[in-house]
C-alpha cells in the first residue's frame, strides 16, 4: 500500500502539533506559581513551550529522515545535483517565523501591561517630582543629584499597579535594600525591620527597591518577577501573593564575592500568622526599646530614670522631678 505524500505530510503536521501541545502543558519546567500575576507568565511560557518543541520535532525529524532516507548508495561516487535556492520556500519559512515572532511579541507585551509593567507614575509623587522636573525629555539620563532628596531621583522602574488598579495604595508596603551581601526588608507602618520577608496571603504588596553599593537584582522565581536595585534609584515591584509558603528570595545579578550567598526568603503567611508575626516584631524593632537597651540607667538623672515607672509608682513625673539623689 502506498500513501500518497501529502496525507502522509498531513498526519505528521497533526501528530507534532498535538505531542506539541501535550509538552506546552506537561513540561514541569516551572517552579509551583506563588502569585496572581504568575498564572499570565506560565500562560506564555507555555506557548513559547508549545512552538519550540513543534520545531524542535519538526527540523530534527526532517534532519533525521534525511539522514536515512538520504544517506550514501553503495557504490554511488557520483556529486549530488547542485541546488541553489527555492525562493517560495525561502519565504514561507522566513514568513513564518516573522509571524510568530510578532505574536509573541504582542501577546508578551500585552501580559506586561496586565502585571502593571507600564505604569510610570506608580510610583505617585515621587515619580511625578522627577517626571515634571526633567519634563518628559530625557528618560535614559541618570538623575543622581546629591543636592536633592532621594526623592528626586526617583522614577518608576520595574512592576507597578495593575490598570483595574492604578491609583491605589496597596495594603502592604515595604522598602527593600540589596545591599553586599543581604536583604533588609522594612515595613513603614509598624516600623518593622527584617531580614525575611513576611507577605499576607491573598492581599496585594508593594515593594519599593534600592540598593546601597552596587546593582543587585531582586528575584523571586515563584512570583515569576525580577527586578534590579539600582543605587540612588527606586524600583517596585507590586504583587498578590496566592500560597502559603516559604519562597527563595535570590539576587540575580552578580554582585560581589559573595552573590552566591546573597538569599533570603519570602514567608507569605495566613492573615492570622502574618498579624503575629508583626505584633512580635513591632515590639523587637520598635525604636524606643533600642535606646532603652543602649543607654546606660546609671548615667541618668534620677528623673529621667524613673518616668518610665511613673505610673507603677502611683506618682506623677512633677514628684519624680523633686527627687534628689542621696
Ligand atoms: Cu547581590
Amino acid at each position: 500500500m502506498i500513501i500518497p505524500s501529502s496525507i502522509l505530510t498531513l498526519l505528521v503536521g497533526i501528530g507534532i502539533t498535538l505531542v506539541s501541545l501535550w509538552y506546552g502543558q506537561n513540561h514541569n519546567l516551572l517552579p509551583v506559581a506563588a502569585s496572581a500575576e504568575a498564572a499570565e507568565v506560565d500562560g506564555l511560557f507555555d506557548l513559547m513551550m508549545t512552538i519550540s518543541f513543534g520545531l524542535v520535532l519538526l527540523v530534527e525529524g526532517v534532519l533525521l529522515v534525511s539522514l536515512i532516507k538520504f544517506r550514501r548508495q553503495k557504490d554511488d561516487t557520483t556529486d549530488a545535483a547542485p541546488i541553489h535556492g527555492n525562493i517560495p520556500l525561502e519565504i514561507v519559512w522566513t514568513a513564518i517565523p516573522a509571524v510568530v515572532v510578532l505574536g509573541i511579541g504582542i501577546y508578551s507585551f500585552e501580559i506586561y501591561n496586565n502585571m502593571g509593567g507600564l505604569d510610570p507614575m506608580a510610583m505617585s509623587q515621587h515619580s511625578m517630582h522627577a517626571h515634571s522636573k526633567m519634563n518628559g525629555s530625557a528618560m535614559a539620563a541618570p538623575l543622581i543629584d546629591d543636592q536633592q532628596p532621594p526623592e528626586f531621583t526617583q522614577i518608576a522602574l520595574g512592576i507597578g499597579a495593575s490598570p483595574d488598579k492604578e491609583g491605589k495604595v496597596a495594603a502592604v508596603n515595604v522598602d527593600v535594600t540589596g545591599l553586599q551581601f543581604a536583604w533588609i526588608f522594612n515595613y513603614k507602618e509598624t516600623g518593622i525591620t527584617s531580614g525575611e520577608l513576611h507577605v499576607p496571603v491573598g492581599q496585594e504588596v508593594q515593594l519599593n527597591m534600592t540598593a546601597q553599593d552596587v546593582i543587585h537584582a531582586f528575584w523571586i522565581p515563584q512570583l515569576r518577577l525580577k527586578q534590579d536595585t539600582i543605587p540612588g534609584r527606586i524600583t517596585e515591584l507590586r504583587f498578590t501573593p496566592t500560597k502559603v509558603g516559604t519562597y527563595p528570595v535570590v539576587c540575580a545579578e552578580l554582585c560581589g564575592g559573595y552573590h552566591g550567598a546573597m538569599r533570603s526568603q519570602m514567608i507569605v503567611d495566613t492573615p492570622e500568622d502574618y498579624a503575629a508575626w508583626v505584633a512580635e516584631n513591632a515590639v523587637a524593632s520598635a525604636t524606643n526599646l533600642q535606646q532603652a537597651i543602649a543607654v546606660n540607667p546609671a548615667e541618668l538623672p534620677d528623673g529621667e530614670f524613673l518616668a518610665p515607672y511613673a505610673d507603677e509608682m502611683g506618682i506623677n513625673s512633677d514628684v519624680i522631678g523633686q527627687i534628689h539623689h542621696q
